[in-house]
Protein backbone atom coordinates (compact mmCIF):
# COMPACT_ATOMS: atom_id res chain seq x y z
CA UNK A 1 0.00 0.00 0.00
CA UNK A 2 2.31 2.52 1.37
CA UNK A 3 5.58 2.35 -0.44
CA UNK A 4 8.03 2.55 2.70
CA UNK A 5 10.64 2.55 0.62
CA UNK A 6 9.89 6.02 -1.17
CA UNK A 7 9.26 7.72 2.17
CA UNK A 8 12.28 6.34 3.87
CA UNK A 9 13.93 8.17 1.03
CA UNK A 10 12.45 11.35 1.66
CA UNK A 11 12.20 11.34 5.20
CA UNK A 12 15.71 11.05 5.47
CA UNK A 13 16.69 13.65 2.73
CA UNK A 14 13.91 16.31 4.14
CA UNK A 15 13.96 15.82 7.64
CA UNK A 16 17.53 17.72 8.97
CA UNK A 17 16.18 18.94 12.00
CA UNK A 18 15.95 16.39 15.05
CA UNK A 19 14.81 16.97 18.76
CA UNK A 20 13.56 20.16 18.48
CA UNK A 21 10.33 19.82 20.17
CA UNK A 22 7.10 20.65 18.24
CA UNK A 23 3.65 22.03 19.03
CA UNK A 24 0.64 23.04 17.17
CA UNK A 25 -0.82 26.19 19.07
CA UNK A 26 -3.55 28.51 18.48
CA UNK A 27 -1.58 29.64 15.14
CA UNK A 28 -0.44 26.04 13.50
CA UNK A 29 3.17 25.12 13.74
CA UNK A 30 5.50 28.29 14.50
CA UNK A 31 9.21 28.48 14.92
CA UNK A 32 12.41 29.89 13.48
CA UNK A 33 12.64 28.78 9.59
CA UNK A 34 15.17 26.92 9.78
CA UNK A 35 14.08 24.41 12.46
CA UNK A 36 11.30 23.34 10.02
CA UNK A 37 12.20 20.99 7.34
CA UNK A 38 10.75 18.33 9.42
CA UNK A 39 7.96 19.56 11.04
CA UNK A 40 6.90 20.58 6.81
CA UNK A 41 7.17 17.04 5.89
CA UNK A 42 5.14 15.34 8.81
CA UNK A 43 2.43 18.16 8.19
CA UNK A 44 1.98 17.44 4.68
CA UNK A 45 1.84 13.55 5.52
CA UNK A 46 -0.64 14.74 7.99
CA UNK A 47 -2.82 17.16 5.17
CA UNK A 48 -2.62 13.83 2.81
CA UNK A 49 -4.59 11.80 5.77
CA UNK A 50 -6.95 14.47 6.80
CA UNK A 51 -8.20 14.48 2.85
CA UNK A 52 -8.34 11.07 2.76
CA UNK A 53 -10.13 10.69 5.94
CA UNK A 54 -12.74 13.48 4.00
CA UNK A 55 -13.08 11.71 1.07
CA UNK A 56 -10.32 13.00 -0.88
CA UNK A 57 -11.63 16.65 -0.07
CA UNK A 58 -9.95 19.71 -0.86
CA UNK A 59 -7.61 20.32 2.60
CA UNK A 60 -5.55 23.64 2.40
CA UNK A 61 -1.76 24.41 3.86
CA UNK A 62 -0.76 27.52 4.70
CA UNK A 63 2.80 28.23 4.98
CA UNK A 64 2.66 31.65 7.30
CA UNK A 65 4.09 33.01 10.38
CA UNK A 66 1.66 36.00 10.27
CA UNK A 67 3.48 39.16 12.36
CA UNK A 68 6.73 37.05 13.50
CA UNK A 69 9.63 38.83 12.07
CA UNK A 70 10.90 37.26 9.06
CA UNK A 71 13.23 34.88 10.05
CA UNK A 72 10.82 32.61 10.81
CA UNK A 73 7.58 31.09 9.44
CA UNK A 74 5.07 27.99 10.58
CA UNK A 75 2.22 25.87 9.14
CA UNK A 76 -1.37 25.63 9.56
CA UNK A 77 -4.13 23.12 7.77
CA UNK A 78 -7.05 24.52 6.82
CA UNK A 79 -10.27 22.27 6.71
CA UNK A 80 -12.31 21.75 3.99
CA UNK A 81 -14.85 24.37 4.83
CA UNK A 82 -12.08 27.28 5.35
CA UNK A 83 -12.22 26.58 8.88
CA UNK A 84 -9.29 25.76 11.34
CA UNK A 85 -8.24 21.98 11.69
CA UNK A 86 -10.23 19.87 13.61
CA UNK A 87 -9.04 20.12 17.31
CA UNK A 88 -8.92 16.55 17.60
CA UNK A 89 -6.29 16.03 15.42
CA UNK A 90 -4.31 19.13 16.47
CA UNK A 91 -2.43 16.09 18.49
CA UNK A 92 -1.87 14.05 15.76
CA UNK A 93 -0.16 16.86 14.05
CA UNK A 94 1.87 17.25 17.15
CA UNK A 95 2.25 13.49 17.90
CA UNK A 96 3.88 12.40 13.71
CA UNK A 97 5.73 16.25 14.09
CA UNK A 98 7.75 14.95 16.90
CA UNK A 99 8.16 11.43 16.34
CA UNK A 100 10.32 12.47 12.93
CA UNK A 101 12.02 14.83 15.29
CA UNK A 102 13.19 12.66 18.06
CA UNK A 103 12.79 9.08 16.57
CA UNK A 104 16.31 7.39 16.20
CA UNK A 105 15.66 6.55 12.49
CA UNK A 106 12.93 6.07 10.10
CA UNK A 107 11.33 3.07 11.69
CA UNK A 108 10.64 5.18 14.94
CA UNK A 109 8.69 7.64 12.66
CA UNK A 110 7.01 5.24 10.56
CA UNK A 111 5.42 3.08 13.27
CA UNK A 112 3.55 6.59 14.65
CA UNK A 113 2.41 7.15 11.13
CA UNK A 114 1.15 3.40 11.04
CA UNK A 115 -0.79 3.90 14.54
CA UNK A 116 -1.98 7.12 13.22
CA UNK A 117 -3.75 5.55 10.14
CA UNK A 118 -5.05 2.51 12.10
CA UNK A 119 -6.55 4.63 14.66
CA UNK A 120 -8.17 6.88 12.49
CA UNK A 121 -9.37 4.21 10.14
CA UNK A 122 -7.72 5.69 7.11
CA UNK A 123 -8.31 3.43 3.44
CA UNK A 124 -4.35 4.05 1.99
CA UNK A 125 -5.39 2.03 -0.98
CA UNK A 126 -4.13 3.92 -3.93
CA UNK A 127 -6.76 4.18 -6.50
CA UNK A 128 -9.52 4.19 -4.15
CA UNK A 129 -9.94 8.35 -2.95
CA UNK A 130 -7.59 10.27 -4.09
CA UNK A 131 -6.23 13.69 -1.94
CA UNK A 132 -6.62 16.97 -2.87
CA UNK A 133 -4.78 19.48 -1.13
CA UNK A 134 -4.40 23.48 -1.58
CA UNK A 135 -1.03 24.89 -0.42
CA UNK A 136 -0.24 28.75 -0.26
CA UNK A 137 2.23 30.91 0.96
CA UNK A 138 3.10 33.74 2.06
CA UNK A 139 5.60 36.11 1.17
CA UNK A 140 8.74 35.36 3.19
CA UNK A 141 12.14 34.22 1.69
CA UNK A 142 12.24 30.71 3.16
CA UNK A 143 8.64 29.51 2.06
CA UNK A 144 9.60 27.86 -1.45
CA UNK A 145 11.80 25.62 0.11
CA UNK A 146 9.78 24.40 3.41
CA UNK A 147 7.05 24.29 0.33
CA UNK A 148 9.34 21.71 -1.11
CA UNK A 149 9.80 19.70 2.51
CA UNK A 150 5.61 20.01 2.64
CA UNK A 151 4.60 18.47 -0.32
CA UNK A 152 7.60 16.01 -0.68
CA UNK A 153 5.46 12.95 -0.34
CA UNK A 154 2.18 14.18 -1.37
CA UNK A 155 1.93 13.18 -5.47
CA UNK A 156 4.85 10.57 -5.00
CA UNK A 157 3.82 8.70 -1.91
CA UNK A 158 0.09 9.37 -1.39
CA UNK A 159 -0.63 10.12 -5.27
CA UNK A 160 -2.44 13.58 -4.18
CA UNK A 161 -3.44 16.01 -6.26
CA UNK A 162 -1.94 19.85 -5.33
CA UNK A 163 -3.16 22.76 -6.39
CA UNK A 164 -0.42 25.25 -5.86
CA UNK A 165 -1.60 28.69 -4.78
CA UNK A 166 1.80 30.17 -4.88
CA UNK A 167 2.00 33.62 -3.41
CA UNK A 168 -1.28 34.69 -1.67
CA UNK A 169 -3.04 35.51 1.88
CA UNK A 170 -4.07 33.26 4.64
CA UNK A 171 -7.65 34.31 3.91
CA UNK A 172 -7.62 34.18 0.28
CA UNK A 173 -6.25 30.07 1.08
CA UNK A 174 -9.39 29.46 3.32
CA UNK A 175 -11.25 30.98 0.82
CA UNK A 176 -10.41 28.91 -1.72
CA UNK A 177 -10.33 26.33 -0.43
CA UNK A 178 -13.32 26.58 0.66
CA UNK A 179 -14.88 27.16 -2.67
CA UNK A 180 -13.50 24.36 -4.20
CA UNK A 181 -15.06 22.05 -2.14
CA UNK A 182 -18.32 23.50 -2.73
CA UNK A 183 -17.70 23.60 -6.69
CA UNK A 184 -16.52 20.05 -5.95
CA UNK A 185 -19.76 18.76 -4.62
CA UNK A 186 -21.75 20.58 -7.16
CA UNK A 187 -20.21 18.51 -9.72
CA UNK A 188 -18.02 20.99 -11.35
CA UNK A 189 -15.75 19.39 -13.09
CA UNK A 190 -12.68 21.83 -12.88
CA UNK A 191 -13.60 22.74 -9.07
CA UNK A 192 -10.47 24.50 -8.14
CA UNK A 193 -10.90 27.77 -7.45
CA UNK A 194 -8.40 30.95 -7.80
CA UNK A 195 -7.41 34.20 -6.50
CA UNK A 196 -9.35 35.90 -9.23
CA UNK A 197 -12.62 34.36 -8.09
CA UNK A 198 -11.54 35.75 -4.49
CA UNK A 199 -11.50 39.09 -6.32
CA UNK A 200 -14.62 39.57 -8.09
CA UNK A 201 -16.34 37.90 -5.26
CA UNK A 202 -15.77 40.78 -2.78
CA UNK A 203 -15.48 43.66 -5.55
CA UNK A 204 -19.15 41.98 -6.38
CA UNK A 205 -20.61 42.33 -2.96
CA UNK A 206 -18.50 46.01 -2.22
CA UNK A 207 -20.17 47.46 -5.50
CA UNK A 208 -23.50 45.56 -4.90
CA UNK A 209 -23.53 47.52 -1.39
CA UNK A 210 -22.93 51.00 -2.76
CA UNK A 211 -25.50 50.57 -5.42
CA UNK A 212 -28.46 49.39 -3.12
CA UNK A 213 -27.72 52.23 -0.47
CA UNK A 214 -27.17 54.05 -3.72
CA UNK A 215 -23.62 55.49 -2.15
CA UNK A 216 -22.05 57.43 -5.03
CA UNK A 217 -18.88 55.14 -5.96
CA UNK A 218 -16.44 57.14 -3.66
CA UNK A 219 -15.33 56.71 -0.18
CA UNK A 220 -16.89 59.05 2.86
CA UNK A 221 -13.46 59.37 4.09
CA UNK A 222 -10.98 61.85 1.41
CA UNK A 223 -8.22 59.28 1.85
CA UNK A 224 -7.17 55.73 3.10
CA UNK A 225 -3.22 54.91 3.49
CA UNK A 226 -3.05 51.21 4.04
CA UNK A 227 0.31 49.88 5.57
CA UNK A 228 0.29 46.26 4.16
CA UNK A 229 3.59 45.21 6.66
CA UNK A 230 5.73 44.73 3.43
CA UNK A 231 3.79 41.41 3.55
CA UNK A 232 1.35 39.41 1.43
CA UNK A 233 -1.26 42.00 2.02
CA UNK A 234 0.37 44.40 -0.25
CA UNK A 235 0.33 42.80 -3.65
CA UNK A 236 -2.59 41.26 -3.44
CA UNK A 237 -4.20 44.53 -2.60
CA UNK A 238 -2.82 46.00 -5.41
CA UNK A 239 -4.45 43.21 -7.82
CA UNK A 240 -7.97 43.87 -5.86
CA UNK A 241 -7.50 47.73 -7.12
CA UNK A 242 -6.45 47.62 -10.11
CA UNK A 243 -9.47 45.05 -11.39
CA UNK A 244 -11.61 46.64 -13.89
CA UNK A 245 -14.53 46.26 -11.70
CA UNK A 246 -13.18 48.36 -8.80
CA UNK A 247 -15.15 51.26 -9.32
CA UNK A 248 -13.36 53.24 -6.12
CA UNK A 249 -11.04 56.47 -7.41
CA UNK A 250 -7.45 55.27 -7.40
CA UNK A 251 -6.46 58.31 -5.64
CA UNK A 252 -8.66 56.98 -2.65
CA UNK A 253 -7.17 54.22 -1.53
CA UNK A 254 -2.74 54.24 -1.26
CA UNK A 255 -0.45 51.46 -0.20
CA UNK A 256 2.62 52.36 1.26
CA UNK A 257 5.04 49.73 3.01
CA UNK A 258 4.53 47.09 0.30
CA UNK A 259 7.99 46.13 -0.18
CA UNK A 260 7.01 42.17 -0.24
CA UNK A 261 10.55 41.80 -2.24
CA UNK A 262 12.89 42.59 0.46
CA UNK A 263 12.78 39.63 3.00
CA UNK A 264 14.09 41.67 6.46
CA UNK A 265 11.34 44.21 5.95
CA UNK A 266 8.43 42.20 6.58
CA UNK A 267 6.55 43.65 9.88
CA UNK A 268 9.46 45.60 10.81
CA UNK A 269 8.39 48.59 12.57
CA UNK A 270 4.94 48.36 10.45
CA UNK A 271 2.06 45.75 10.48
CA UNK A 272 -1.08 45.45 12.59
CA UNK A 273 0.38 44.22 15.50
CA UNK A 274 3.64 46.59 15.83
CA UNK A 275 0.48 49.87 15.65
CA UNK A 276 -1.51 48.26 18.40
CA UNK A 277 1.40 47.15 20.39
CA UNK A 278 2.93 50.75 20.56
CA UNK A 279 -0.06 53.05 19.35
CA UNK A 280 1.49 55.15 16.95
CA UNK A 281 2.38 55.43 13.28
CA UNK A 282 3.86 53.06 11.68
CA UNK A 283 7.44 53.71 9.73
CA UNK A 284 7.00 54.83 6.06
CA UNK A 285 3.78 56.98 7.10
CA UNK A 286 3.26 60.74 8.17
CA UNK A 287 0.37 62.13 9.62
CA UNK A 288 -1.64 64.32 6.27
CA UNK A 289 -4.79 66.01 6.51
CA UNK A 290 -6.75 64.78 10.10
CA UNK A 291 -9.48 63.68 8.34
CA UNK A 292 -7.48 60.42 6.70
CA UNK A 293 -8.26 57.47 7.66
CA UNK A 294 -5.23 54.41 7.91
CA UNK A 295 -4.83 50.63 8.54
CA UNK A 296 -2.59 48.56 8.58
CA UNK A 297 -2.48 44.83 7.79
CA UNK A 298 -0.50 42.03 9.31
CA UNK A 299 2.34 40.26 7.54
CA UNK A 300 0.04 37.33 6.01
CA UNK A 301 -3.19 39.87 5.66
CA UNK A 302 -5.92 38.13 7.85
CA UNK A 303 -5.98 40.82 10.98
CA UNK A 304 -6.32 44.92 10.58
CA UNK A 305 -6.45 47.83 12.44
CA UNK A 306 -7.38 51.04 11.81
CA UNK A 307 -6.37 54.69 12.99
CA UNK A 308 -6.16 58.43 12.12
CA UNK A 309 -4.21 61.36 13.54
CA UNK A 310 -6.44 64.68 15.04
CA UNK A 311 -5.76 68.19 14.52
CA UNK A 312 -3.72 68.29 17.33
CA UNK A 313 -1.45 65.60 15.91
CA UNK A 314 -2.43 63.01 18.29
CA UNK A 315 -2.49 59.11 17.59
CA UNK A 316 -6.28 57.14 17.75
CA UNK A 317 -6.10 53.59 17.55
CA UNK A 318 -8.83 51.88 15.80
CA UNK A 319 -8.56 48.53 17.45
CA UNK A 320 -10.52 45.23 16.68
CA UNK A 321 -12.85 46.29 19.72
CA UNK A 322 -13.75 49.36 17.43
CA UNK A 323 -14.13 47.14 14.39
CA UNK A 324 -16.55 45.09 16.09
CA UNK A 325 -18.84 47.94 18.11
CA UNK A 326 -18.77 50.10 14.24
CA UNK A 327 -20.02 46.78 12.92
CA UNK A 328 -22.61 45.56 15.64
CA UNK A 329 -24.23 49.42 15.95
CA UNK A 330 -24.75 49.35 11.92
CA UNK A 331 -26.42 45.90 11.58
CA UNK A 332 -28.41 46.33 14.76
CA UNK A 333 -29.91 49.43 13.35
CA UNK A 334 -30.20 47.63 9.97
CA UNK A 335 -31.93 44.65 11.85
CA UNK A 336 -34.39 46.90 13.30
CA UNK A 337 -34.92 48.80 10.09
CA UNK A 338 -35.94 45.34 8.77
CA UNK A 339 -38.56 44.37 11.41
CA UNK A 340 -36.01 41.16 12.05
CA UNK A 341 -34.50 41.80 15.68
CA UNK A 342 -37.04 39.42 17.37
CA UNK A 343 -36.25 36.71 14.83
CA UNK A 344 -32.59 37.42 14.35
CA UNK A 345 -29.92 36.68 17.54
CA UNK A 346 -26.83 39.44 16.94
CA UNK A 347 -24.24 39.46 19.04
CA UNK A 348 -20.71 39.87 19.56
CA UNK A 349 -18.07 37.72 21.05
CA UNK A 350 -14.83 39.15 22.02
CA UNK A 351 -11.81 38.09 24.66
CA UNK A 352 -10.83 39.21 27.69
CA UNK A 353 -8.09 41.54 26.24
CA UNK A 354 -11.42 43.37 24.84
CA UNK A 355 -10.94 46.63 26.24
CA UNK A 356 -13.75 47.01 29.30
CA UNK A 357 -15.33 50.40 27.88
CA UNK A 358 -15.79 48.48 24.45
CA UNK A 359 -17.57 45.58 26.78
CA UNK A 360 -19.75 48.25 28.40
CA UNK A 361 -20.53 49.91 25.43
CA UNK A 362 -22.08 46.87 23.92
CA UNK A 363 -24.18 45.96 26.66
CA UNK A 364 -25.56 49.20 27.60
CA UNK A 365 -25.72 51.44 24.08
CA UNK A 366 -25.88 48.91 21.86
CA UNK A 367 -28.35 46.23 24.20
CA UNK A 368 -26.39 43.61 22.46
CA UNK A 369 -25.46 40.22 24.18
CA UNK A 370 -21.32 40.13 24.65
CA UNK A 371 -19.73 36.50 24.78
CA UNK A 372 -16.39 36.24 25.82
CA UNK A 373 -14.15 33.31 25.11
CA UNK A 374 -10.15 32.32 25.34
CA UNK A 375 -7.99 33.61 23.32
CA UNK A 376 -7.52 32.00 19.69
CA UNK A 377 -9.86 32.54 16.75
CA UNK A 378 -11.52 29.54 16.71
CA UNK A 379 -13.09 29.55 20.12
CA UNK A 380 -14.49 33.06 18.98
CA UNK A 381 -15.40 31.38 15.85
CA UNK A 382 -17.69 28.84 17.61
CA UNK A 383 -18.94 31.05 20.18
CA UNK A 384 -20.17 33.32 17.30
CA UNK A 385 -21.49 30.21 14.96
CA UNK A 386 -23.08 28.36 17.91
CA UNK A 387 -24.64 31.27 19.70
CA UNK A 388 -25.87 33.94 17.09
CA UNK A 389 -27.42 34.56 13.89
CA UNK A 390 -25.04 37.41 13.26
CA UNK A 391 -22.10 36.63 15.18
CA UNK A 392 -19.26 39.72 15.12
CA UNK A 393 -16.22 38.66 16.79
CA UNK A 394 -12.50 40.17 16.80
CA UNK A 395 -9.93 39.85 18.56
CA UNK A 396 -8.68 43.13 20.12
CA UNK A 397 -5.57 43.07 18.14
CA UNK A 398 -7.79 43.34 14.67
CA UNK A 399 -8.17 39.21 13.68
CA UNK A 400 -12.60 38.60 13.27
CA UNK A 401 -14.34 38.73 11.15
CA UNK A 402 -19.00 38.13 11.14
CA UNK A 403 -20.50 34.98 10.36
CA UNK A 404 -24.03 34.77 9.62
CA UNK A 405 -26.14 31.71 10.50
CA UNK A 406 -28.01 29.35 7.72
CA UNK A 407 -31.15 30.82 9.65
CA UNK A 408 -30.14 34.52 8.93
CA UNK A 409 -29.68 33.35 4.58
CA UNK A 410 -33.41 31.82 5.56
CA UNK A 411 -35.10 34.57 7.19
CA UNK A 412 -33.71 37.43 4.71
CA UNK A 413 -34.58 35.34 1.64
CA UNK A 414 -38.55 34.90 2.40
CA UNK A 415 -38.55 38.50 3.53
CA UNK A 416 -36.85 39.26 0.33
CA UNK A 417 -39.08 37.39 -2.11
CA UNK A 418 -42.16 38.32 0.14
CA UNK A 419 -41.87 42.11 -0.78
CA UNK A 420 -41.69 41.23 -4.29
CA UNK A 421 -39.12 43.59 -5.47
CA UNK A 422 -40.24 46.49 -3.13
CA UNK A 423 -38.44 45.27 -0.18
CA UNK A 424 -37.14 48.00 2.65
CA UNK A 425 -33.56 49.07 1.88
CA UNK A 426 -32.57 47.90 5.54
CA UNK A 427 -33.44 44.25 4.17
CA UNK A 428 -31.72 44.79 0.88
CA UNK A 429 -28.36 46.32 2.96
CA UNK A 430 -28.15 42.83 5.00
CA UNK A 431 -28.09 40.78 1.97
CA UNK A 432 -25.81 42.62 0.49
CA UNK A 433 -23.62 43.46 3.52
CA UNK A 434 -23.52 39.16 4.34
CA UNK A 435 -21.64 38.97 1.31
CA UNK A 436 -18.91 41.32 1.61
CA UNK A 437 -17.50 39.12 4.87
CA UNK A 438 -15.05 36.59 4.29
CA UNK A 439 -17.23 33.47 5.87
CA UNK A 440 -13.93 31.08 6.62
CA UNK A 441 -11.73 33.19 8.79
CA UNK A 442 -10.81 36.71 9.81
CA UNK A 443 -9.75 38.80 6.13
CA UNK A 444 -7.86 42.34 6.77
CA UNK A 445 -8.65 43.15 3.20
CA UNK A 446 -12.67 41.92 3.58
CA UNK A 447 -12.90 43.58 6.94
CA UNK A 448 -11.32 46.45 5.29
CA UNK A 449 -14.20 47.23 2.77
CA UNK A 450 -16.80 46.76 4.95
CA UNK A 451 -15.79 48.91 7.73
CA UNK A 452 -15.09 51.52 4.49
CA UNK A 453 -18.60 50.75 3.22
CA UNK A 454 -19.85 51.39 6.67
CA UNK A 455 -18.52 54.25 7.22
CA UNK A 456 -19.59 55.64 3.54
CA UNK A 457 -23.08 54.81 4.57
CA UNK A 458 -23.58 56.05 7.74
CA UNK A 459 -21.10 58.88 6.69
CA UNK A 460 -19.06 58.96 9.38
CA UNK A 461 -15.57 60.74 9.92
CA UNK A 462 -12.91 58.62 11.64
CA UNK A 463 -13.35 60.58 14.84
CA UNK A 464 -17.29 60.04 15.01
CA UNK A 465 -16.34 56.25 14.96
CA UNK A 466 -14.07 57.07 17.58
CA UNK A 467 -15.87 58.88 19.79
CA UNK A 468 -18.96 55.97 20.24
CA UNK A 469 -16.59 55.32 23.55
CA UNK A 470 -13.60 55.92 25.26
CA UNK A 471 -10.97 53.26 25.74
CA UNK A 472 -9.59 52.98 29.36
CA UNK A 473 -6.20 53.19 29.73
CA UNK A 474 -4.50 49.77 29.42
CA UNK A 475 -1.22 48.04 28.91
CA UNK A 476 -0.17 45.01 27.74
CA UNK A 477 3.13 43.40 28.97
CA UNK A 478 5.16 40.17 28.23
CA UNK A 479 7.20 38.33 31.32
CA UNK A 480 9.70 35.68 30.51
CA UNK A 481 9.28 32.89 33.16
CA UNK A 482 11.10 29.72 33.69
CA UNK A 483 8.40 27.71 32.91
CA UNK A 484 4.94 28.92 31.58
CA UNK A 485 3.21 25.95 31.75
CA UNK A 486 2.67 26.22 35.00
CA UNK A 487 0.07 29.53 34.41
CA UNK A 488 -3.28 27.57 34.36
CA UNK A 489 -6.35 29.47 34.30
CA UNK A 490 -10.00 29.43 34.49
CA UNK A 491 -12.77 31.31 33.55
CA UNK A 492 -11.74 32.06 29.76
CA UNK A 493 -8.73 33.33 30.77
CA UNK A 494 -9.58 35.76 32.97
CA UNK A 495 -8.10 34.13 36.60
CA UNK A 496 -5.80 32.17 37.04
CA UNK A 497 -5.84 28.43 38.98
CA UNK A 498 -2.30 27.75 39.01
CA UNK A 499 0.43 28.58 40.48
CA UNK A 500 -2.03 28.04 43.85
CA UNK A 501 -2.32 31.62 45.46
CA UNK A 502 -1.46 33.63 43.07
CA UNK A 503 -4.80 34.64 41.86
CA UNK A 504 -5.66 36.17 45.22
CA UNK A 505 -2.74 38.21 45.39
CA UNK A 506 -3.43 40.01 41.95
CA UNK A 507 -7.08 40.56 42.86
CA UNK A 508 -5.61 42.28 46.06
CA UNK A 509 -3.81 44.65 43.79
CA UNK A 510 -7.12 44.98 41.52
CA UNK A 511 -8.95 46.26 44.30
CA UNK A 512 -6.83 49.10 44.59
CA UNK A 513 -7.69 50.70 41.17
CA UNK A 514 -10.66 52.62 40.45
CA UNK A 515 -12.08 49.92 37.67
CA UNK A 516 -8.98 48.08 37.44
CA UNK A 517 -9.18 44.48 35.80
CA UNK A 518 -5.84 42.65 34.94
CA UNK A 519 -5.52 38.95 34.11
CA UNK A 520 -2.31 36.90 33.20
CA UNK A 521 -2.02 34.07 31.24
CA UNK A 522 0.54 31.50 29.29
CA UNK A 523 0.89 32.48 25.50
CA UNK A 524 0.18 30.52 22.91
CA UNK A 525 2.58 31.61 20.45
CA UNK A 526 5.51 32.93 22.52
CA UNK A 527 7.72 31.32 25.49
CA UNK A 528 6.01 33.78 27.76
CA UNK A 529 3.34 35.08 29.96
CA UNK A 530 1.09 37.66 29.72
CA UNK A 531 -0.20 40.73 31.59
CA UNK A 532 -2.84 42.61 30.69
CA UNK A 533 -3.64 45.62 32.99
CA UNK A 534 -6.39 48.31 32.64
CA UNK A 535 -8.07 50.72 34.89
CA UNK A 536 -9.26 54.61 34.73
CA UNK A 537 -6.33 56.86 35.47
CA UNK A 538 -3.81 56.68 33.32
CA UNK A 539 -1.20 58.12 35.88
CA UNK A 540 -1.54 54.78 37.42
CA UNK A 541 -1.85 51.95 34.96
CA UNK A 542 2.14 51.60 35.05
CA UNK A 543 2.40 51.05 38.64
CA UNK A 544 -0.59 49.03 38.74
CA UNK A 545 0.57 46.78 35.65
CA UNK A 546 3.89 46.81 37.32
CA UNK A 547 2.86 45.13 40.34
CA UNK A 548 0.73 42.20 38.86
CA UNK A 549 4.19 41.78 37.56
CA UNK A 550 6.19 41.61 40.06
CA UNK A 551 3.74 38.85 42.17
CA UNK A 552 4.30 36.97 38.72
CA UNK A 553 8.09 37.41 37.90
P1 LIG B 1 -1.00 34.45 22.30
O1 LIG B 1 0.45 34.46 21.96
O2 LIG B 1 -1.56 33.11 22.70
O3 LIG B 1 -1.38 35.56 23.24
C1 LIG B 1 -1.49 35.81 20.04
C2 LIG B 1 -2.57 36.86 20.17
C3 LIG B 1 -3.91 36.22 19.86
C4 LIG B 1 -3.90 35.50 18.51
C5 LIG B 1 -2.70 34.57 18.41
C6 LIG B 1 -2.55 33.92 17.06
C7 LIG B 1 -2.73 38.70 21.78
C8 LIG B 1 -2.75 39.11 23.20
N1 LIG B 1 -2.62 37.39 21.53
O4 LIG B 1 -1.80 34.78 20.95
O5 LIG B 1 -4.92 37.21 19.90
O6 LIG B 1 -3.96 36.41 17.45
O7 LIG B 1 -1.49 35.28 18.73
O8 LIG B 1 -1.81 34.63 16.15
O9 LIG B 1 -2.83 39.55 20.89
ZN1 LIG C 1 -1.82 36.94 10.58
Amino acid sequence: KLNQEQLRKIYDDTCRTKNVQYSYGTAGFRTVAKDLDTVMFTTGILAVLRSLKLQGQYVGVMITASHNPYQDNGVKIVEPDGSMLLATWEPYAMQLANAASFATDFEGFYAELVKLIGHEKIDLDVGTVVPHIVVGRDSRESSPFLLRCLTSTMASVFHAQVVDLGCVTTPQLHYITDLSNKRAQEGDSAPVATEQDYYSFFIGAFNDLFSTCQIEKSLSVPKLFVDTANGIGGPQLKKLLASPDWVVPADQIEITNDKSDVPELLNFECGADYVKTNQKLPKGLCPSSFDALYCSFDGDADRVVFYYVDSKSKFHLLDGDKISTLLAKFLSKQLQLANLEHSLKIGVVQTAYANGSSTTYIKDELHCPVSCTKTGVKHLHHEAVTQYDIGIYFEANGHGTIIFSEKFHQVIESELSKSHGNSPLALRTLSCFAKLINQTVGDAISDMLAVLATLSILQMAPMDWDKEYTDLPNKLVKCIVHDRSIFQTTDQERKLQNPAGLQTKIDSVIAKYAMGRSFVRASGTEDAVRVYAECQDPSKLDQFCNEVVEYVK
